[in-house]
Parts: C-alpha cells; structure tokens; sequence
C-alpha cells in the first residue's frame, strides 16, 4: 500500500481552514486511514500553524461524554491541540466569517502547574499537576463537509479545535468534587443541556490523565502553564450570527461568547 503523505494532508486540511470552506473526508479519498497516519497528520497539521507564528497554548481532548459520542457517532476519545491564536479574548466574540459552520459546546478546562508526561499518569496525578480548574466553551468547526467524519479523520483535522473561550472562575483542583460539579449550558437565553463533570468518562481528571497517557507514547508530556480541555459534557450547538452561548457552572461563574457576522 503507498504509504499516506502526511504533510500533503495536513496543507489541505490547512486550505479549507484558510479558505474557510469544508473539504471532503479523507477517508472518503482512502482506502484506509491508520489511528497512528491521523495523529501524523495533526502532527504535520501543527507544524504548519507553528511555522506561521503560532504557539502551543495547551492540549484538548474531543469525544469523551455519551452526548459527544452519540451527536458525532464517534466512540473513542480524541487528543488534539490548542492554539495560542484560537484563544478568544474577554469579549467573547466569534468572528464568524473566519470559520465554516461552527459549533459550540462546553468545557471543563485544567490549568497546569507542572509538567505531566505519561505512562501511568492517574486522576490524582492530573489533580497535584494542576494549578486550576474553570469553565469555558469551545468553539469547534470540522473542516469536513457536512461537519462529518470518522474517528482516523477527526483526528487528522485537529478534532474540530477552532476556539476557545477561558472562564475566569478558577478554582484550585480539589477545591471541589469535579465529578459532581454542574453546568448549565444555555443559548440565547434557553437552557439547551445540563451536565455534572462525571459526563466525562466519570471524572474530568480522569480524561486529562488519557491525554497524558497518550501523549507519553508519542514521547510528549502536557507542560506546564498550558490550558487543557477536557471535553464537552454536553451534545454541541451551531454558533450564528448573534447566537448568544453561556456556560453556567455551579462552581466555576459563567462563561459566554456571541456569534458575530
Ligand atoms: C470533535 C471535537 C470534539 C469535544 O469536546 O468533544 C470535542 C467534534 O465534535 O467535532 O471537542
Ligand atoms: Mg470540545
């Protein structure tokens, strides 16, 4: 089989988000795309935003509630990366036109005190490494057509990261029980989901601790002063021109951010 060029992949990936226009899956152009070619791909995918200038802001992981799950008929986490540049300011605001057809969705987000590299990394692992715990909602938009994938190519694409806002509720890390810990997510004013921390694969830490784990076997750790996401507890939702989103966190404030268009 022709090995798969991961540099080509990741410029088209790189055009549809240039040109803010979806792109068709890759695995509808393969016949097999690897767990190991995709995160080549991210990889190689990274490398082309950092040679624009732009930096590692932190780690995300994708895919780790049943309402993330079921919406993306996706079963299996995923790890990607956050941008410095996909880090909104205190406005909340989403320029949409430098997106295709964003969603949003709420995040649990760890702020590192330390350096955490896998393997055997635990929950409690992930709690002593972290300088803080808050809220935030992620903005994410495929660049596949019809926001549709499969897991090798929702990998390759970054996992949808497009960008992200950070609460300024922070917590310390054992400050509250995070499995228990609320969220209400509303959009324009209508409750549209509630979850507690435990939708994420039963503990956010626990979530933070796979991406560790799975950054130790490709040699990388989680740094220090990076932001981690841990993924949404809830299903998404589209983000429209003035489609007002807030995050409600029984221990964390509010976050919100608006669509502008
Ligand atoms: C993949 C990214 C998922 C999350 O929090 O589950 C994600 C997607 O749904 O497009 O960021
Ligand atoms: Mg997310």
């Amino acid at each position: 089989m022709t090995p798969v060029d991961h540099a080509a992949w990741a410029s088209y990936l790189l055009a549809g988000v240039d040109d803010r226009s979806a792109v068709t899956a890759i695995t509808k152009q393969l016949d097999e795309l690897s767990i190991d070619d995709a995160y080549a791909i991210q990889a190689a995918l990274l490398e082309l935003h950092l040679g624009r200038g732009d930096t590692v802001a932190g780690a995300k992981l994708g895919l780790t509630s049943a309402a993330k799950q079921e919406q993306m008929g996706v079963t299996e986490p995923v790890y990607g990366w956050v941008l410095e540049s996909s880090v909104l300011d205190g406005s909340g605001e989403v320029e949409l036109g430098e997106l295709i057809h964003p969603r949003c969705e709420p995040e649990f987000v760890f702020v590192l005190g330390e350096d955490l590299g896998g393997p055997g990394v635990t929950g409690g692992d992930v709690l002593d490494a972290t300088e803080s715990v808050t809220g935030g909602i992620e903005v994410i938009d495929s660049r596949y057509e019809a926001f549709s994938f499969t897991l090798p190519d929702v990998i390759a694409d970054n996992t949808s990261a497009a960008r992200v806002a950070i609460g300024s509720g922070a917590i310390g890390p054992r400050d509250a029980d995070l499995t228990t810990l609320g969220c209400v997510f509303e959009v324009d004013g209508e409750v549209a989901a509630t979850a507690t921390g435990a939708a994420l694969l039963g503990d956010p830490a626990s979530c933070v601790a796979m991406l560790a784990n799975h950054l130790g076997k490709h040699g990388q750790s989680l740094q220090a002063g990076w932001t981690i996401l841990a993924g949404a507890p809830t299903d998404a939702k589209p983000l429209g021109a003035g489609t007002r989103a807030r995050a409600r966190y029984s221990h964390f404030g509010s976050v919100s951010i608006v669509g502008k268009g």
